[in-house]
C-alpha cells in the first residue's frame, strides 16, 4: 500500500479493511501489522491470561495465509484452535479482542457462531486434517474449486487421528494443504520419534536458500542463465520443486503429499513464496513451517510451556498471578510421587500435560517410571493397560475432558482385561474460561457405563490424599479420582472424613422440628452445599447432608437411609451421572417423595468458574434460592 507520491504508507491495523487489504501491503508493513499484532496479544493476555507464547509464534504465518487465501471461501482450519488469536484479530475481531475469554466476549478458540472465518470449532488436538479432508470433499461436491487449509502443529501431530487424516487425504487430489507449524514444543518439549523426524528435517538445507541459490547461480550464467532461471520460476513442474525447494523424499511424500520445507516461519517472503508454490498444485501438499514459540515476549521465548496457557500475568516481570503450586493438581502430583518413593510398581503416565497435571514432580524423581507418550490419551489408556498387565501399577493423569476420547480403550483394553488401573481426572468439573470444549462434564457419566469402576470425587485435598492412595492400594480394577481445576478454598467441616459417603443430620432438641430435606452432593460443589445448608437452617429450613465421597457405585445401604425423606435433592458439578442413577435407585425402592436435581446440561459457555456454577445453579446462593423454592412449592401444595 503506497501514498501519493508513490512511497509505502505506514500502516496501522485500524486503517485497514481486513483481510483483504491485507494482500496488498509490502513487506515492511507486514512487519509493522506483525509488531502491532504481538502488542495486541500480550497487552490483552496478560489482562485475561490465555494460550499466549504458540500465539507468538504464529503471527507471520497468519498474516502469511490471509495474503495468500481467500477466507472465508477457502477455509482455515486451526489445529486445537489455541493459536487462532491473530486469525481473530486480522479477521474484523480487533475491536473486541480485549473481552477475550470473557462472559459473552471473544472465544480464546475459533467459534463458527463468532465469525464466517472461523471454519469449525475446536479445543482437542489433531483434528484440523480429517476436518479439511471432508470439507474439501464436500467443496468437491459442490463444484467449488477453493482451497482447504489446515494448520496443526507439531505436538498435535503425535496426536493419531492426524494420521488417520493424512492417511485419507494423501491419496486424494483436492485443493488441500496441511501447514505444519513446527516449534519442537508441545506444551513441554515435543515428544517422540516423529519430533525427533521433524528435528531431522529442521537440519536440511533450507527451501528458500536452496531456491535463491539456484536462481542466483544460473542468474550468473550468461547468455543462458537469466532465461532459464525466469523459465524454473515460473514453470509448475513438481521435479523443479523437489529440485529446487527440498533435497529429499520425506514420510510425507510417502502418504501422497508434496512436501515444502522447511522454511522460516517468521519470515514473510518466504511464507508468501512457499504458499504460492503450494496453491499451484492440484493434490495434497504439506508445508513444513519453522516457527519459535513465545517469539518476540523474552519471557515467553525463554519458558514457552509456562505461557503456553497462562492466568493474567505482569508484562514487565512476566510473573503470573495465580501460582500453580496451590492447586489440586500440584497436590496430586506431590502425593502421587512421594507413594512412588516407595512402591517401585507405581508409574505415571501423561499425554503431554506434565505440567497441567501436576507430573513433574514425579517426572523429577522418578524419571524411569515416567511416561509421556504425547498427545495420545487412546494409547495412554492402552498403553497403562499393558503397563498393569505386567505387575505395575500405572497412574494416568489427564483431563477430564480429553479422557472422552478414549472410552473404547476404557471398555477395551482396561475394563474387559481386568487389570488395575488408577486415574487421575484433572479439570473435572467446569474450567471457565476455556469454554465449551474444555469443561469436564462428562467424565462421570462416561464412567458409569464402563463396568468394574470406581469412582471418588474429593472435596478437599486432604480427601484428595486419601482417595488416591485407596484407588492405588485398594481396588483392584479401574479406579477413578477427579477433582476440580484450581485450589481447594473449602470451609466444611473436615473432622470425620470419610472415604464413602457422611451422612450429617441435624441435632435438634425439639423432636416435632425433623428435618425432611435431604440435601446431597460430591466433589467441589459439596462446600456450596454446606454453606447453604447453615444458611438455609437459620431460616428454619431444616436440611440434612448427605456427601458422597466415593460416588460410585452408589451403595444401597445410603438409599434406604434417604427414603425416610419427603424431599431429595442432588447438586452435581457434571452433565448428570449419580444424581441420575441415585434417582433410579429410589425409585426401584418405592419411593414415592420428591426427588429432583440441579446438574449441568448441554454446553457451558465460556465465564469464569464461580459464573459457570452460578449459571448451572450450583453456587451457595442459587443452591439456597433452590431449596427455598422447592420448601415453598412444598408447604404451597
Ligand atoms: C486431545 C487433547 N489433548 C490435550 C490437549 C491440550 N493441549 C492443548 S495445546 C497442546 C500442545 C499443542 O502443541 P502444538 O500442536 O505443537 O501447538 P503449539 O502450542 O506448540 O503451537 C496440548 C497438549 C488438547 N487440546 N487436546
Amino acid at each position: 500500500m503506497n501514498n501519493e507520491d508513490g512511497k509505502s504508507k505506514k500502516i496501522q491495523l485500524k486503517d485497514l479493511s481486513l483481510p483483504q487489504d491485507l494482500k496488498n501491503l509490502e513487506i515492511s508493513q507486514c512487519r509493522a501489522v506483525c509488531h502491532e499484532v504481538r502488542n495486541i496479544l500480550i497487552s490483552t493476555v496478560s489482562k485475561t491470561g490465555g494460550h499466549l507464547a504458540s500465539n507468538l509464534g504464529a503471527v507471520e504465518l497468519t498474516l502469511a495465509l490471509h495474503r495468500n487465501f481467500n477466507s472465508p471461501e477457502d477455509k482455515i482450519i486451526w489445529d486445537v484452535g489455541h493459536q487462532s488469536y491473530t486469525h481473530k484479530i486480522l479477521t474484523g475481531r480487533m475491536d473486541k479482542f480485549s473481552t477475550l475469554r470473557q462472559e459473552n466476549g471473544i472465544s480464546g478458540f475459533p467459534k463458527p457462531k463468532e465469525s464466517e472465518h472461523d471454519i469449525f470449532i475446536s479445543g482437542h488436538s489433531s483434528t484440523s486434517i480429517s476436518v479439511a479432508c471432508g470439507i474439501a470433499e464436500a467443496m468437491k461436491l459442490q463444484g467449488k474449486d477453493n482451497y482447504t487449509v489446515a494448520v496443526i502443529g507439531d505436538g498435535a501431530m503425535t496426536g493419531g487421528m492426524a494420521y488417520e487424516g493424512l492417511n485419507n487425504a494423501g491419496k486424494s487430489n483436492k485443493n488441500l494443504i496441511v501447514i505444519l507449524n513446527e516449534n519442537e514444543m508441545s506444551i513441554s518439549k515435543n515428544v517422540g520419534s516423529l519430533a525427533k523426524y521433524l528435528t531431522s528435517l529442521r537440519g536440511k538445507e533450507k527451501y528458500l536458500n536452496t531456491k535463491r541459490a539456484v536462481e542466483k547461480t544460473l542468474v550468473n550464467i550468461p547468455v543462458v542463465g537469466m532465461p532459464v532461471a525466469r523459465g524454473i520460476k515460473n514453470s509448475k513442474d513438481i521435479f523443479k520443486d523437489r529440485l529446487l525447494y527440498n533435497t529429499q523424499f520425506t514420510m510425507f511424500d510417502d502418504m501422497g503429499f508434496i512436501y515444502l520445507g522447511p522454511v522460516d516461519g517468521h519470515d514473510i517472503e518466504a511464507l508468501d513464496e512457499v504458499l504460492h508454490t503450494a496453491k499451484s498444485y492440484k493434490m495434497p501438499v504439506l508445508v513444513h513451517v519453522n516457527t519459535v514459540k513465545g517469539k518476540g515476549y523474552l519471557p515467553a521465548e525463554k519458558n514457552p510451556g509456562e505461557y503456553h496457557g497462562i492466568s493474567r500475568f505482569d508484562i514487565l516481570t512476566g510473573n503470573p498471578e495465580v501460582s500453580s503450586e496451590n492447586s489440586y493438581s500440584a497436590v496430586f502430583g506431590k502425593e502421587l510421587a512421594e507413594l512412588a518413593e516407595n512402591d517401585k510398581r507405581i508409574c505415571a503416565v501423561t499425554a503431554a500435560m506434565k505440567y497441567g497435571t501436576g507430573l513433574q514432580y514425579f517426572c523429577s524423581q522418578h524419571r524411569d517410571r515416567f511416561f509421556d507418550v504425547g498427545i495420545a490419551e487412546e494409547h495412554a489408556v492402552t498403553f497403562s493397560a499393558g503397563l498393569a498387565s505386567m505387575g505395575f501399577i500405572p497412574v494416568f493423569a489427564v483431563y477430564s475432558t480429553f479422557l472422552q476420547r478414549a472410552y473404547d480403550q476404557l471398555i477395551h483394553d482396561a475394563s474387559i482385561s481386568g487389570v488395575h488401573v488408577v486415574f487421575g481426572v484433572d479439570r473435572a468439573g467446569v474450567v471457565g474460561e476455556d469454554g465449551e470444549t474444555h469443561q469436564g462434564m462428562f467424565d462421570v457419566p462416561m464412567l458409569v457405563s464402563v463396568p468394574n469402576t470406581v469412582i471418588y470425587s474429593p472435596s478437599c485435598y486432604e480427601e484428595l490424599r486419601l482417595c488416591l492412595r485407596q484407588a492405588i492400594y485398594n481396588d483392584t480394577n479401574i479406579a477413578v479420582v477427579r477433582y476440580p481445576r484450581g485450589s481447594d478454598k473449602t470451609v466444611f467441616d473436615k473432622s470425620h472424613l470419610n472415604l464413602t459417603y457422611t451422612f450429617t443430620q441435624n441435632q435438634i432438641p425439639d423432636e416435632s422440628q425433623k428435618s425432611n430435606i435431604l440435601l446431597i452432593s460430591y466433589g467441589r460443589i459439596y462446600d456450596e452445599v454446606y454453606k447453604a445448608q447453615s444458611i438455609l437452617n437459620a431460616d428454619e429450613i431444616l436440611c440434612d447432608l448427605l456427601k458422597l465421597t466415593k460416588i460410585y457405585p452408589v451403595p444401597d445401604e445410603i438409599i434406604e437411609k434417604s427414603l425416610k425423606y419427603d424431599k431429595i435433592i442432588f447438586f452435581e458439578e457434571s452433565n448428570g451421572g449419580i444424581s441420575v442413577i441415585f434417582g433410579d435407585m429410589l425409585l426401584e425402592r418405592g419411593f414415592k417423595n420428591s426427588y429432583s436435581k440441579v446438574n449441568a446440561e448441554g454446553f457451558i459457555k465460556q465465564a469464569s468458574v464461580k459464573r459457570c456454577l452460578d449459571k448451572i445453579g450450583l453456587t451457595c446462593e442459587k443452591i439456597v434460592e433452590y431449596v427455598r423454592k422447592k420448601n415453598f412449592e412444598d408447604v404451597a401444595s
